[in-house]
């Protein structure tokens, strides 16, 4: 597939939409940042690509964070996701939009949506009694809540506290499509990842469904069912739906809707149930086709330790972005934690991996190598003489990247992509060091100019690969190697983008600089 021309795939891909119900915080960030990653490397392959997150605004628990801030929640939400957008653009996540759950749009594709599944025959009118957690929002079983000393209960997946409730709402009949969820889980073996989760999601479904209840009567903080006054949507309803309304649902002639079906929805491990089961049912009964995968990642936690700004290890994402860079915290999260598992964050981590992987592995080459050329090959790429087997192979393992970073990608092994280019940084470093090109200054010039040649080479393709992990350290290290704009495709890395011997180059300024703070006083 080529990046030009009307055969051009598409690759649609979303976040979850988060509970502005309070300030954003590093789990946010995580997911968002991991899910621009994704979108970055599809548009870098050539995809046009649709990436969206935003903010689900509605139900119970943000009418009750609004009663407690003393305002409406239309107010109270308009402050709050723009904290959650602010947080997007400050941590360089390129999304095409933002959606949020109070636009008009978006009411329309809810109630759409809505009225497909009444037309299926899956909607009903009946009393529904259960134990429902606000945090959560969602009604549990007896069984699936726990009843502690004092006389409350608590959900037993989540540990929220629960309360009874009773209500005469709208009812779906999940129930109804236990077989063919599990149909799908078969036939269609990658829309859930990663496989841990499929197993726990198989197995919840095949232990039998119940009917979910679809409205509520005793607020009116959401999207009114249609022709139903009193009732407004339960709000994964709604939520979901938000998937739909960005691709432009429900009309056909939107020019996004070549979007829909999604390719991946990113989400936490702890909604995979909402988007494994209820989501596809929802599809299902509106006669519409479903995504084709969703991928639960892991939680990312502070290593245990009291978070308190004077240890520096406060976990709120515009102070991380203003402590480290954008760029070192996109990289640590991706690097070190595997996408799909659980991670933990700490200062010492994330100062490591940017003391030895950006600054010294990545940085220090391209700067020892960029000076070197600035000082001894009139500024400009050097030219390269015949290639020895060394060359060869460094070349050789840099243009190996983008397929293996493709399949890799498949998997959304995010982490194994970072470590194998890395692997080839330290192959560049160790090639680097082996062949001395400082040496070569005296003794062998037109050798020194062909070490440089592939040592830049290599830096270029890296360069080219890590543009969606850290974009702006990315864009500086291919500006200074002189790459065109229009030549950083995956496409380019190996042919046709390759470094021309003559082409004037900046002058070098370093692109990771060390983590030098002092340690900060203790508290
Ligand atoms: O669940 N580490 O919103 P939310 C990693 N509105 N990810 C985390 C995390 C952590 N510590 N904490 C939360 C909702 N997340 C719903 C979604 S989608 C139609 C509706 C993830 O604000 C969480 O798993 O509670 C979810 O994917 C996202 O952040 C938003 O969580």
């Amino acid at each position: 597939m080529t990046a030009s021309g009307p055969a051009k795939k598409t690759y649609g891909i979303t976040t979850a939409i988060s509970y502005p119900n309070g300030a954003p915080h590093i789990g946010h960030a995580y997911e968002v940042i991991a899910t621009d990653a994704i979108a970055r490397f599809h548009r870098l392959d050539g995809y046009d690509v649709l990436f969206t997150t935003g903010t689900d605004e509605h139900g119970l628990k943000i009418q009750q964070a609004a009663t407690k801030a003393g305002t409406s929640p239309h107010a109270f939400v308009d402050g709050t996701a723009a904290r959650f957008q602010a947080m997007a653009d400050r941590l360089d996540c390129a999304y095409d939009r933002f959606i949020r759950t109070t636009e008009p749009p978006h009411y329309a594709a809810a109630q759409e949506i809505w009225r497909r599944m009444e037309a299926s025959g899956d909607i009903y009118l009946d009393t529904y009694a259960g134990w429902y957690s606000v945090r959560d929002e969602a009604y549990y079983d007896a069984a699936e809540t726990r009843l502690l000393e004092d006389g409350t209960r608590r959900s037993l997946g989540t540990d929220t506290p629960v309360v009874w409730m009773e209500e005469e709402n709208f009812l779906f009949k999940l129930s109804a499509y236990q077989d063919r969820l599990l149909k799908l889980y078969e036939d269609q073996p990658d829309f859930i990842g990663p496989e841990s989760r499929k197993n726990e999601v198989a197995s919840f479904v095949r232990s039998g469904l119940k009917d979910l209840s679809v409205s509520r009567t005793n607020f009116d903080w959401g999207v009114p069912v249609p022709d139903r006054p009193g009732h407004v949507m339960y709000v994964w309803v709604d939520a979901l739906t938000n998937y739909l309304t960005v691709t432009g649902f429900p009309d056909a002639g939107d020019e996004r809707q070549k979007f829909w079906p999604m390719d991946l929805h990113v989400i936490g491990k702890d909604i995979v149930r909402f988007h494994a089961v209820y989501w596809p049912a929802f599809l299902m009964s509106a006669g519409l086709p479903l995504p084709r995968r969703v991928f639960g990642h892991g939680f990312l936690l502070s290593k245990g330790e009291k978070m308190s700004k004077s240890l520096g290890n406060v976990l709120d994402p515009f102070d991380l972005a203003d402590t480290y860079g954008v760029d070192p915290v996109r990289y640590f999260v991706l690097r070190e934690v595997p996408f799909g598992g659980d991670g933990s964050y700490s200062h010492e981590g994330i100062i490591a991996r940017i003391n030895a992987d950006l600054a010294n592995d990545l940085g220090n080459l391209a700067q020892r190598s960029l000076s070197m050329v600035a000082k001894n090959s009139s500024a400009q790429v050097p030219e390269p003489g015949p290639f020895t087997e060394a060359d060869r192979a460094l070349l050789a393992a840099a243009a190996a990247l983008p397929e293996r970073a493709r399949v890799l990608m498949k998997d959304l092994a995010l982490h194994t992509i970072l470590s194998e280019i890395w692997a080839v940084v330290a192959d560049a470093n160790r090639y680097f060091a082996s062949e001395e090109p400082w040496k070569l200054r005296k003794s062998d010039p037109g050798r020194m100019e062909t070490v440089l040649y592939v040592t830049l080479e290599t830096l270029r393709a890296v360069g080219i690969l890590v543009q969606p992990f850290v974009p702006t350290a990315a864009a500086a290290l291919l500006d200074l190697l002189a790459v065109p704009a229009e030549r950083r495709m995956l496409a380019d890395i190996d042919g046709a983008g390759r470094l021309e011997a003559g082409t004037p180059l900046p002058a070098p300024s370093p692109i990771f600089p060390r983590f030098e703070k002092p340690e900060v006083p203790a508290a």
